[in-house]
């Protein structure tokens, strides 16, 4: 329901939901595919319960919040990030709590897109007689879990196209050296990115120059996924990602031919998972993004080189993209940009970026957006 509070009780609202908000993103790495949702409950002005969703298959965030509160909770006003599921999952209902411990108002943040809540959850707690508030900074609610917002409705993983280039719109020199591009500061921010995502995605062009990990180097036993696009198995044995693929999954994508090759056995028996997607002559990315999404892979991030990220952009997987834009310049006509392939003829054909947000990371540039139509 619409909430008729005055412009200081809409203030104090925001400013609960935004400390909500802010225990939500402590659960960030360990939720997907659920999202992350904080709750905070208060009484008489004051915060006496607070909780999060602190990994899949745990309590949710209200059961969390309200589970630890002894106190009598009688007409206290529960902030949510997230609609209040009202389905039996991995745990009961959190409508059920709430209605139990007697709570009088419920703001929340967004409503649930899972089919199984989806308005339910505010239509039950208001037929018990309490009174829900929706839409509470709703555009950060629906920002902070992007990534289940599109995968709960599309069931393919949300893809972050994320790269770093020089001011002159280059990857690396002509010769091929990129170490580095971006700053520390940007690279740090790139590895809270990699805890944040449940997949990486590079080309075997990637792996060949660089021989990369692909982990996540602040935090254990947060590494995403690692994928690598490798139409024809190319990827050697002895490269690292292979040889560590006991401790973080990895998955290589190629063709349909290539994964009934002697090559893609003797990945198998190193413990890659080889994924054919397509029975083209190249890895069809719509095909293998359907088929990481029915591994639970709820989002990518796509680390890709000129031909990666032109195949993902051509093939329209891309739904958000990072750029860190380092304040150098190295030229070359052969110096790789971002995005290589034939390119779009047309400028007024461009791929326009929407939602569009920019930034510093120490004296790199940041610009991040959504293309049009994700
Ligand atoms: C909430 N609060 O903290 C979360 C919610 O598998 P389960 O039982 O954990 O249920 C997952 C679904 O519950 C998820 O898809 C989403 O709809 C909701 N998540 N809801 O009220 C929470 N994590
Ligand atoms: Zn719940």
């Amino acid at each position: 329901m619409k909430w008729k509070g005055t412009k200081a009780e809409k203030a104090q609202a925001e400013a609960f939901m935004r400390r909500a908000l802010a225990l939500a993103r402590q659960g960030m790495g360990h939720t997907s595919p659920n999202p992350m949702v904080g709750c905070v409950v208060v009484q008489n002005g004051v915060v006496v319960a607070e909780g999060y969703h602190e990994r899949v298959g745990g309590y949710h965030a209200e059961r969390n919040a309200l589970t630890h509160c002894e106190k009598d909770l009688s007409d206290a006003d529960l902030y949510v990030t997230l609609e209040p599921c009202c389905h039996y999952g991995k745990t009961p209902p959190c409508t059920e709590i709430i209605i139990e411990r007697g709570i009088g108002r419920v703001f929340v943040g967004s409503l649930d897109v899972n089919p199984k809540v989806a308005g339910r959850g505010v239509k039950i707690l208001e037929a018990a007689g309490i009174e829900v508030v929706t839409g509470i900074l709703e555009t950060k609610c629906r920002k902070l879990n992007e990534v289940f917002y599109h995968y709960m409705t599309m069931r393919t993983p949300f893809v972050v196209s994320k790269y770093a280039m020089t001011l002159d719109g280059k990857i690396a020199c002509a010769s091929g050296d990129a170490k580095w591009v971006s700053g520390e500061a940007s690279r740090a921010q790139v590895q809270r990115m990699r805890k944040q995502y449940s997949g990486i995605m590079v080309g075997i062009g990637t792996v060949m120059a660089d021989d990369p990990m692909l982990n996540c180097r602040i935090e254990a036993g947060v590494d995403p996924v690692r994928i690598v696009c490798d139409s024809n198995l190319h990827i050697p044995l002895a490269s690292r990602i292979v040889q560590t693929a006991g401790d973080i999954p990895v998955i290589v994508a190629c063709t349909e031919t290539a994964a009934a090759s002697a090559k893609a056995t003797a990945l198998q028996a190193a413990g890659v998972t080889v994924l054919p997607a397509g029975d083209g002559t190249r890895v069809d990315l719509n095909i293998l993004m359907r088929l990481l999404g029915r591994r639970e892979i709820d989002s990518v991030l796509l680390e890709g080189g000129a031909t990666l990220n032109a195949a993902a952009f051509e093939a329209g997987v891309v739904n958000k993209v990072v750029a860190f834009i380092a304040p150098k310049l190295v030229g070359g006509a052969a110096a790789p940009p971002p995005v290589g392939g034939a390119g779009i003829p047309c400028m007024a054909d461009a791929i326009v970026l929407t939602s569009v947000e920019t930034g510093r990371c120490g004296d790199d540039l940041w610009v991040s957006g959504y293309p049009d139509g994700h």
